[in-house]
């Protein structure tokens, strides 16, 4: 029986995330900022939403697009003024959506006076970072970065090494330091007090570092979770925080937990983590060398096959291990809770990795639709994808500007002996670059998001995938994720029922189904994740009209389902 006390708003809420430099630019500097978010509130609430998280628009010299920190307290130029986010905050909680940020603290910028102050013996902050004396020509121990290449950087001025586990621009607090400590919560009540709604905290699960630094298990797998995740103090660090910070505030905390599984997440619950972001689901299209990893592929095959084969075969899916993934989580996250994503920042257009972004494009995107809103976690829309944005062609390495992209193609053409253009298939369907082009407003020059030359090449289907044409359609993904999410907040059966995984099986591979149940209520989900038509026998509950269809017409009720026909049941 749903009680009220188990009843959380952020249980409840759709999230949507906002990457600040592509979402909209008022000042043509080709750079989106904070008041060209607040043009688009409206957009925001016609759709639906209720959370709004931004990526960081904090002050930074952009190595890692805003995720190196040098000031927390000020707004980079490029991005506005605090009284531009104090409009925008403003703008949101007027029409009941709340406004989170980023929380970036396992690491700064090396450009943050702290770290400035660090390299300096006797500036009284030697203690705030990962140092390490000793020999210049050989790193503290093995370990390799996120973005690929050492983890450590040799500093000239104080002669030491610094620990990086991402770019050697994101140098990694020390958090044993309790000065440290004490500096980040007094920075986060800072923005508790000018009253933001929460964070999303980053790679949250990295800022615990192991006693003794010890080298990292770098067999054939070189990411070696048990070395870089969920260190030894992170609860104490992470609960101190909460008691210190966000406890007197209804704040909804989501934590960015790489490395942890179901188990490791409960004590993040405890720790007042609301709900957590894992990485499951989104390796199921990545074989098993990894993101990055071209093997499975064949470097081959990356020079000789033709490119739609290929982003098929980059993005092959087993739709069997997409569930074991989802299912994990599901049956695992106890008393706490989850949120399920599809597409960020981080990752390719969910579209091009998880359906058909050319003849399935509207059928495939309301599918992935249909999937992210009826899940028993806080869903999260990556702005874009409720118009179906795609993947980019990366024809140049110059038009390339994620700093893990540049990483990993560097390496990549070092270690296979292959020009460019051999890898740039594989850019296509790895970059995070590709959920960073600029979001399509309109059919207009750089469909809308700027008047000046924007920070990043614009993708070329914008004058199909738009929000003008998709407001005016109501066919639209636009419009099917807006019912969607109204359906979502009128069924309390969608946001809290339990559920029962029914297919795929051996008989249908390709096909979801799943019901969800509550107080003797229940939904039956099915998904036909394929272009190929299918009857799906021996499901309960087909008969009736669906309340969500992605196919319009009268054929959508019985066992035939059409390439990419979704469709939702009431059922008893
Ligand atoms: O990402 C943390 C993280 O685990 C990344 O390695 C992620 O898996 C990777 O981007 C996937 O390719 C967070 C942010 O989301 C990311 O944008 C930042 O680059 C990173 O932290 C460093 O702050």
């Amino acid at each position: 029986m749903l009680t009220d006390a188990d009843r959380e708003w952020w249980k409840e809420a759709v999230v949507y995330q906002i990457y600040p430099r592509s979402f909209d630019d008022s000042d043509g500097d080709g750079i989106g900022d904070l008041r060209g978010i607040v043009d688009r509130v409206d957009y925001l609430d016609e759709l639906g939403v209720d959370v709004v998280w931004t990526c960081p628009v904090y002050e930074s010299p952009n190595a890692d697009m805003g995720y190196d920190i040098a000031d927390y307290r000020a707004i980079a130029d490029e991005y506005g003024t605090m009284a531009d986010w104090e409009e925008l905050r403003d703008a949101l909680h007027a029409r009941d959506m709340r406004l989170l940020m980023d929380l970036v603290v396992n690491h700064t910028s090396d450009e943050h006076d702290w770290f400035q102050a660090s390299r300096d013996p006797d500036a009284g902050k030697d203690d705030w970072y990962v140092w390490r004396e000793g020999d210049p020509e050989e790193p503290p121990n093995n370990w390799i970065s996120l973005f690929g290449g050492p983890a450590w950087t040799w500093d000239d001025e104080r002669e030491a090494w610094y620990l990086h586990l991402f770019d050697e621009k994101q140098p990694d607090l020390n958090w044993d330091n309790p000065e440290v400590r004490e500096a980040i919560y007094e920075m986060v009540n800072f923005w508790l007090e000018k009253g933001i709604d929460g964070f999303r905290m980053d790679a949250i699960s990295c800022i615990s570092k192991p006693e003794g630094l010890p080298d990292a298990d770098t067999g054939e797998d070189w990411f070696d979770m048990g070395i870089y995740f969920n260190g030894p103090h992170i609860h104490e660090y992470l609960s101190e925080m909460a008691d210190r910070t966000w406890d007197d505030y209804d704040a909804m905390l989501i934590g960015e937990t790489p490395g942890a599984g179901p188990e490791e997440a409960q004590a993040y619950f405890e720790d007042g983590i609301d709900v957590v972001v894992h990485f499951d689901h989104m390796d199921v299209t990545y074989g098993p060398g990894g993101k990055w990893s071209p093997d499975y592929v064949g470097m081959d095959a990356l020079a000789g096959e033709d490119d739609t084969t290929l982003d098929e075969r980059l993005n092959t899916m087993d739709l069997s291990e997409l569930q074991a993934a989802i299912r994990k989580w599901d049956e695992g996250v106890g008393d706490g809770w989850n949120s399920l994503y599809l597409g960020s920042h981080d990752q390719t257009r969910a579209v091009s990795r998880f359906g058909d972004d050319d003849e399935y494009h509207r059928e495939s995107a309301t599918l992935l639709a249909t999937f992210l809103l009826t899940q028993r976690a806080t869903p999260f829309c990556y702005q874009g994808d409720e118009l179906g944005m795609t993947n980019a062609d990366w024809d140049s390495p110059d038009a390339i500007r994620d700093v893990e992209a540049h990483g990993q193609v560097e390496r990549l053409l070092d270690e296979h002996d292959v020009p460019y253009e051999t890898v740039a298939p594989f850019v296509r369907n790895r970059s995070r670059d590709n959920a960073r082009t600029p979001m399509q407003w309109d059919d207009s020059e750089h469909a809308g998001f700027t008047d000046g030359d924007p920070w990043i090449q614009v993708n070329d289907d914008f004058e199909r995938v738009n929000a003008a044409a998709a407001r005016d359609d109501p066919e639209s993904i636009f419009h099917f994720y807006r019912s969607l999410i109204d359906r979502r907040h009128a069924d309390d059966v969608l946001v809290y029922g339990e559920t029962d995984y029914l297919l795929p099986n051996d008989d249908y591979p390709d096909v979801w189904a799943h019901r969800r149940t509550l107080d003797g209520d229940s939904r039956l989900v099915v998904l036909n994740w394929q272009g190929e038509a299918v009857a799906v026998t021996g499901l309960d509950g087909l008969d009736g009209e669906p309340v969500v269809a992605n196919y319009g017409d009268a054929g959508r009720a019985g066992e035939r389902f059409r390439p990419y026909e979704a469709r939702v049941y009431e059922t008893e």
